[in-house]
């Protein structure tokens, strides 16, 4: 800086030149967002988002970058090389231009400020201001050229160091530490953002190599595909619902007749019930969205519905499907690119150009319903899905109708069956819910009355993954559960308003019992999830034998258990009464309070869900249409249960 003053005689033109740099160095917040980790990675994406625009304009196709020893970083193109000659008015050679002015303008414009993730291609200048060394060589009419840089300022002419008969542009540089917290280059960073710009720009080749001692690596990413490889990434754990990957693209003048539009949309759908669609404009994340984004899902509602009009998936009086519905399980990247993006908003994440809107609609339109008239199969599926969740949403609207009319009656809607506790602080309430009548009756007369309530279920409650809500709603069992804990479902659930902080369920010990356990859990899962999370729920433990001799009494859980027991009374003389139980119904009220209710003697069994995401696959395949044999279905469950003594 104090070298800057010196030369401040210099004539104005030049002074723009030397001068041209320091408000980078005074503020490298509004050039770079930050002067953190986020900043230091920065820097990498303005040098590789200039190699991308030499791709981008036909003549790069693989780009290196690596992580050196020193945490310096090069990042090596194959294009056509930065251009040497002389700038007409500046007197100095283009690539000092290109690394020592701050400019303004570039291929998508965008001036000398921040715009989101990137200067487009005027980034060179920036990264060179909070670099304490700056070298490029570039190869480029059968010559290869060098020059040096430091802190925004030239430090050796441009010369010619050599001959070659390739082309391309070479960077190193070395951030400065006395600008950044911290020069700790993540691998893991440059490769997310690194693999989404070789998605977002097919064809293009992008290596990362780390050289540092102890951390070498090296990732190629390189997608002929593009952003339909992109979605197949996203979707790579889960499951879709029709073998393409939809995939269109459009190019365009914008109203002027000056500025370029292109947009790319690549889409499929999963049998999952969330949405994840991605938005980028000139290869920046637009995480708030904006009129591209508009577009897109103005057109996915209005194609899928005048579809499914036409096709009679809707019927006259039904009513049409919401962008919701479209969207249930859907997987899509929607990339655009155009001359003069405007981003707005705080975090500079949200195209503003209104025209895109348009121009993306009318593009989805077309080639969305054409995809569907040609492929009526796959069509079929995505329907499917979209009617299904069309359902769903009904069946929650009705059940929230249903819940807030209970909550008028509050505690006068407790069921019938429910024989409840009389202590009202939940926190030491509990409720048992019991297979069958008689088992219901024995924990009715058995319990301790102060804290324990008891609920019995009749038979196989509902399985909830194969029904829908409307029909859920109309299962007593499910009924008399919701009103039992009194903290409602699905988007109403409070579990502040929860009446019991054990929700333990009994059931035989036997393959039925599982089954049922499991039934409670899927619904407990789908519809009241913060129960399960919370760990509010159990599984009483019921014994498998009761061995009598003498005067003694013994109960054993396990068949484990009740092998080493006998080992221990073989010694001892006497006639030795073995009863194994087959269902709660064979015990009366006394046995069942002393084996499974009593506090101080049973084992509860906690169920904890380790990951909601292996949760969810669970539920899905076993308790949906793919059933598989129960047996394996119980095997599987066992490891989302943990042993927890209380
Ligand atoms: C290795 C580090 C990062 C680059 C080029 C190639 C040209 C170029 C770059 O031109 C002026 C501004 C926009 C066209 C263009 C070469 C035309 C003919 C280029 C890079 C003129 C800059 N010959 N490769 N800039 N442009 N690679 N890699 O920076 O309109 S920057």
């Amino acid at each position: 800086m104090a070298a800057n003053t010196k030369q401040q005689k210099y004539d104005a033109e030049q002074i723009q030149v030397l001068e041209g740099l320091e408000p980078v160095r005074k503020r490298p917040g509004m050039y770079i967002g930050s002067t953190g980790e986020k900043g230091l990675h920065h820097l990498v994406y303005e040098i590789v988002d200039n190699s991308i625009d030499e791709a981008l304009a036909g003549f790069c196709k693989s780009i290196n970058v690596t992580i050196q020893k020193d945490d310096s970083i090069v990042v090596e193109d194959d294009g056509r090389g930065m251009p040497v000659d002389m700038h007409p008015k500046l007197k100095i050679p283009a690539l000092e231009v290109i690394h020592t002015v701050l400019h303004a303008g570039g291929k998508f414009g965008g001036g000398g400020y921040k715009v989101s993730g990137g200067l487009h291609g005027v980034g060179a200048s920036v990264v060179n201001a909070l670099s304490t060394r700056m070298e490029v060589e570039i190869k480029r009419n059968g010559k290869t050229y060098y020059q040096e840089y430091s802190k925004g300022k030239t430090v050796t002419k441009l010369k010619e160091i050599g001959t070659s008969k390739k082309t391309g542009s070479k960077t190193l540089f070395w951030p400065d530490p006395e600008i950044f917290d911290e020069i700790d280059f993540d691998f893991a960073t440059l490769e997310y953002r690194l693999r989404e710009m070789a998605f977002l720009n097919k064809g293009v080749s992008i290596t990362l190599r780390d050289e540092r001692e102890g951390l070498k690596r090296k990732e190629v990413f390189h997608y002929e595909g593009g952003i339909k490889e992109f979605v197949k990434y996203q979707n790579q754990s889960k499951e879709p619902i029709h073998a393409d990957v939809i995939y269109f693209e459009a190019k365009g003048k914008d109203k002027t007749g000056k500025g370029d539009m292109e947009v790319e949309v690549a889409m499929q759908y999963t049998d999952r019930y969330n949405e994840v669609i991605l938005s980028y404009a000139n290869n920046i994340n637009t995480t708030d969205g904006g009129f591209h984004l508009i577009g897109y899902k103005t057109a996915l509602t209005r194609t899928f519905n005048d579809y499914a009009r036409k096709n009679k998936f809707l019927k006259e009086n039904d009513q049409p499907l919401t962008g919701e519905d479209v969207r249930e399980g859907l997987t899509a990247i929607i990339s655009v690119k155009l001359t003069n993006p405007q981003f707005e908003g705080q975090t500079k994440a949200k195209l503003g150009n209104s025209e895109m809107r348009g121009f993306v609609e009318t593009t989805t339109n077309e080639n969305l319903t054409a995809f569907l008239q040609e492929n009526p199969n796959q069509a079929k599926f995505i329907l499917a899905k979209c009617l299904q969740a069309a359902r769903a949403r009904e069946a929650a609207r009705k059940a929230r109708e249903i819940t807030r009319k209970n909550s008028v009656l509050d505690g006068l809607a407790l069921p019938g069956k429910l024989a409840d506790c009389s202590e009202k602080d939940p926190a030491f309430s509990e409720i048992f819910l019991v297979e069958g009548d008689s088992a219901g009756g024995s924990a009715k007369q058995g319990r301790d009355r102060k804290r324990q309530a008891v609920l019995p279920l009749r038979g196989k409650i509902l399985n909830v993954e194969k029904a829908r809500l409307e029909k859920i709603l109309n299962s007593d069992e499910i009924k008399n559960m919701i009103t039992a804990f009194g903290c409602n479902i699905g988007q109403e659930f409070d579990v502040k308003k929860l009446r019991y902080h054990k929700i333990i369920i009994m059931t035989d010990a036997d393959v039925d019992g599982a089954h049922i356990r499991t039934l409670l859990l899927t619904f407990f899962y789908r519809y009241m999830t913060p129960l399960i999370e919370g760990g509010y729920v159990y599984a009483a433990q019921p014994p498998l034998f009761r061995v009598k001799k003498g005067k003694d009494t013994y109960y054993t859980y396990s068949e484990r258990e009740q092998m080493k027991l006998l080992a221990s009374l073989a010694d001892k003389s006497g006639k030795v009464d073995i009863q194994r139980y087959k269902g709660l119904g064979e015990m009366d009220f006394q046995q069942l309070w002393e084996t499974t209710m009593d506090y101080k003697k049973r084992t509860l069994i906690q169920i904890t869900l380790e990951d909601t995401a292996a949760a969810d696959a669970i539920f899905t395949t076993l308790m949906g249409d793919k059933v598989p044999p129960r047996k394996k279905f119980i095997e599987d469950n066992a490891k989302y249960v943990q042993n927890l003594d209380i």
